[in-house]
């Protein structure tokens, strides 16, 4: 479903998750493309009618589980089992303090609130801004993000970011299920794995998110 009229604005919150440099071209995990969403996000953070907007930034220590590197049979993309459940090992990227883990110096980070770091267990992945992936006792564990967002009241949820297929996918499951109504901004984010696109739209779209196709609906 991809409404034309504009959605409602009012008790949401813009969510933008891991603008990094590791996950834009040049850096460890690079999502092709992901260097065009700076501009146009610039724009929707400053111009843009969003009075409450929050960031999510992948945080990993530098024995992260995640990574390739600490798994000495392993290469980068292989899947192994990590409590129970597949694990994709990434390249290292989003090392704690390092400059590819900082959020993205061209945008204006003066317009947002709060910024949620994840992915800070040594042994746990984490994907979404609201929950840690499984640990080893079958939990996702809370960021907090959902109790800070019912504190300030809101109800509607926008993500921008990357990875579409992977952290603003989870992202926006996990707000979805904690009864957000819960808005990808499709034209504002790109995937790892692009040939999933079509799939990952429909799951989305089947789970009660709404995908919006072009974010200048927003822009007035
Ligand atoms: C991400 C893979 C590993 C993401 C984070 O931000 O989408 N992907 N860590
Ligand atoms: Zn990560």
């Amino acid at each position: 479903m991809s409404p034309t009229a504009s959605p409602p604005v009012d008790h949401a919150v813009l969510i933008l998750v891991d603008l990094q440099p590791d996950f834009m071209p040049g850096g460890s995990l690079p999502v092709d493309g992901g260097h065009e969403l700076v501009e146009p996000m610039g724009r929707l953070m400053r111009e843009g009618p969003f009075q409450l907007q929050v960031a999510t930034q992948d945080w990993h220590p530098p024995d992260h589980v995640s990574f390739a590197s600490h798994h000495p049979d392993h290469a980068p993309m292989d899947v192994v089992r990590l409590h129970g459940r597949d694990q994709v090992l990434w390249p290292d990227h989003c090392v704690r303090g390092s400059e590819g883990a900082g959020l993205h110096p061209d945008l204006p980070w003066e317009r947002v609130e709060a910024v949620i770091r994840k992915g800070t267990d040594p042994q746990v992945d984490s994907y979404s801004g609201f929950l840690n992936n499984w640990n080893a006792d079958g939990h996702r564990p809370p960021t907090g993000l959902a109790g800070y967002l019912g504190e300030r009241k809101v109800r509607r949820v926008f993500l921008c970011g990357l990875a579409r297929d992977v952290c603003v996918r989870w992202t926006a499951e996990d707000a979805s299920d904690a009864g957000f109504e819960t808005y990808v901004l499709w034209d504002l984010t790109r995937s790892v794995d692009p040939a999933g696109d079509e799939a990952l739209r429909t799951s989305l779209v089947d789970r009660g998110v709404r995908v919006l196709d072009d974010h200048r609906i927003l822009l007035g």
